[in-house]
């Protein structure tokens, strides 16, 4: 089994790599270990960064994004003091989202690369990567390429074949946990809602005209099961204050699930014939929903560079891949970071939390106070 360029993983990273290179004539070979059924079904993501709208639609894989995804341009931050919106799509330099789950994007992606002419196996799980030759084991046997792509996410083998001596991983586990909730209802907001309270943050966001998802901050040893459907809603309502600014549409509850707020990168994303891209190379927090739009960054960064180097045996900009993509994933890092200390009050334990609870509210009323600041945000915010 060949190909010019093995891809380890079917998620956003995976795929849009995929549909470049084949664009280009490169002959390419995805392994995924789940089924296709699978990972199409796969609700993740759904906000769609000016970047990674830009990058699908000058690939010609924006077909279904455009056609049913929705413009998002504002958010809303409330806490015991009010309310109040930020016009991002107005500030900073007026980029918007465009929310399009990631399950319908997979979806497309998947369809679109199949029509190109990709080669992709389902039902194969990569148990070995081998840097130097670019060769993959798996339960199928073994794939040989000129260059490994692993797209394989946080947990998956590509990152184990980096040599721990030559490969830094920096990481933080932030200490929270969110349980992450998709309802089937409307949105109950125009707006992006972020909540803060006492009880622990909730947030509110837009995935279609009948799903509707929301975060709940919850111990980090909470069981899904502990927090049946009126739980969810009631505590909804005390953390959104629905007796300040009104009812949440609610409905069924279809998916529930813990998501640890943690934060690494790989630094090189790269050894020998293997390059990393999307989770695999860096995990990001969801607290500012920049984990599919990292991915098709360096997707499209990576698609560039094993081209020149396929078709022109050019190898500059592989060599640089790292050197490329680490400052833009780190300013997302760094943004996200600021999200997650603007989100959550301290731990109650922690001997200086008085101090921080009042510090959190300055850096809300910096943000809702002062231009510069907001412009700053929605550049951060939308951009990579
Ligand atoms: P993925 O999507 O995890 O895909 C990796 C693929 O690799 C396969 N795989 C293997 N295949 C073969 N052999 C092995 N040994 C393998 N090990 C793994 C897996 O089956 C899978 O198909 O990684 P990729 O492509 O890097 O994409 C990353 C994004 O999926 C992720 O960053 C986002 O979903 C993060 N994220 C969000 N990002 C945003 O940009 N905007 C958002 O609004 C947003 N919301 C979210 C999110 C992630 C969430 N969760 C569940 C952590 C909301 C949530 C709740």
């Amino acid at each position: 089994d060949r190909a010019t360029v093995l891809i380890v993983g079917a998620g956003p990273a995976g795929l849009v790599l995929g549909n470049l290179l084949r664009a280009n004539g490169i002959d390419t070979l995805i392994l995924e270990r789940g089924s296709r059924e699978r990972v199409q079904t796969r609700a993740r993501a759904g906000f769609l960064g000016a970047n990674s709208a830009r990058v699908l639609t000058e690939h010609g894989l924006a077909a279904g994004m455009l056609r049913s995804g929705q413009s998002h341009d504002t958010c809303a931050f409330r806490d015991a003091e009010g309310e109040f919106e930020l016009n991002y799509g107005e500030l900073g330099r007026g980029e918007v989202h465009t929310v399009y789950p990631q399950q319908h994007l997979v979806t497309d992606l998947i369809a679109e690369y199949l029509h190109r002419g990709g080669r992709i196996r389902f039902d194969v799980t990569v148990t070995e990567i081998d840097a130097a030759t670019a060769t993959v084991r798996h339960n199928g046997g073994e794939s040989r390429g000129r260059f490994v792509v692993g797209c394989d996410g946080s947990n998956g083998v590509s990152r184990r074949a980096l040599p721990a001596d030559l490969a830094t991983r920096h990481a933080r586990d932030h200490g929270i946990a969110w349980l992450a909730v998709l309802t089937e209802a409307p949105q109950s907001m125009t707006a992006v809602t972020y909540a803060l309270h006492d009880n622990g943050f909730a947030g509110h966001m837009a995935r279609s005209p009948q799903v509707t998802r929301y975060y709940l901050q919850v111990c980090a040893d909470d069981d899904p099961a502990a927090w049946p459907d009126e739980r969810i809603w009631s505590e909804l309502a005390i953390r959104m204050r629905v007796d300040r600014f009104g009812p949440l549409r609610e409905g069924p509850v279809t998916e529930r699930r813990m998501v640890r707020l943690r934060s690494d990168v790989v630094d090189p994303m790269q050894h020998g014939r293997l390059f990393l891209a999307g989770d695999a190379a860096s995990l990001i927090s969801p607290s500012a929903a920049k984990g599919a739009n990292l991915a098709i960054m360096q997707a499209e960064v990576l698609a560039r560079a094993l081209t020149d180097a396929v078709t022109r045996e050019d190898e500059a900009a592989l060599r640089a891949y790292s050197r490329t993509c680490l400052p833009r994933i780190w300013r997302a890092q760094e943004f996200s970071h600021w999200m997650i200390t603007l989100l959550h009050g301290p731990a109650a334990a922690e001997p200086d939390a008085g101090f921080q609870r009042v510090l959190r509210r300055a850096r809300l009323s910096s943000l809702r106070d002062s231009r510069s600041h907001q412009d700053f945000f929605a550049e951060n915010y939308v951009g990579i």
